[in-house]
């Protein structure tokens, strides 16, 4: 509870952007056997187990993305995102990131994007993403959330999810 007395936030949403719903099912050399249902599964049991309410949203739509960070706003206490290829190209998505204010933000890749093509080493991302974990494979949504709840856990209740005093 927060000292207003209105219920705190729990939701860590985790967005999964275009072609990661074939996770599984196609190319499992570079993106590995597990499926993004499994991933969720995964996501929301850890988060259970941690006093979090994991939400999950794919979609191969931009727009769709960036309407589901504004339905975010105000209502999550941290953000993990795989944008894919959206990493590289979309303003769209990072503008509507950029919204969230101070909550914890994780850009996620299973790939190591560094170790693959030059157009996959800048990310639109990872300038204002709280941390980057990229080449563990599903793991590192896993992480991401460890991560997530480790830095909510440091944080006095009143001043999750908001922003830090300017003085
Ligand atoms: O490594 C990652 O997680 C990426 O975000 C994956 C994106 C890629 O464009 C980024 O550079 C790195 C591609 C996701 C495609 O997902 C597929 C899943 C199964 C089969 C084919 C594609």
């Amino acid at each position: 509870m927060s000292g207003s007395g209105e219920e705190e936030s729990k939701v860590v949403l985790v967005i999964h952007g275009p072609n990661l719903n074939l996770l599984g099912r196609r190319e499992p050399g570079i993106y590995g056997a597990v499926t993004l249902a499994e991933i969720d599964r995964d996501l929301k049991a850890r988060g259970e187990a941690m006093g979090l309410d994991v939400e999950t949203f794919q979609s191969n739509h931009e727009g769709a993305i960036v309407d589901r960070i504004q339905a975010a706003l105000g209502r999550c206490r941290g953000v993990i995102i795989n944008p894919a290829a959206y990493t590289h190209t979309s303003v769209a998505i990072r503008d509507a990131l950029l919204l969230l204010g101070e909550i914890p933000l994780v850009e996620v890749h299973l790939s190591n994007i560094f170790r693959r093509e030059p157009f996959r080493h800048r990310s639109l991302v990872s300038d204002i993403a709280t941390g980057v974990i990229s080449g563990f494979g599903a793991e590192g949504y896993g992480l991401a959330l460890t991560a997530v709840g480790n830095l909510l856990k440091a944080l006095p209740p009143a001043e999750a999810g908001t922003k830090p005093d300017s003085n």
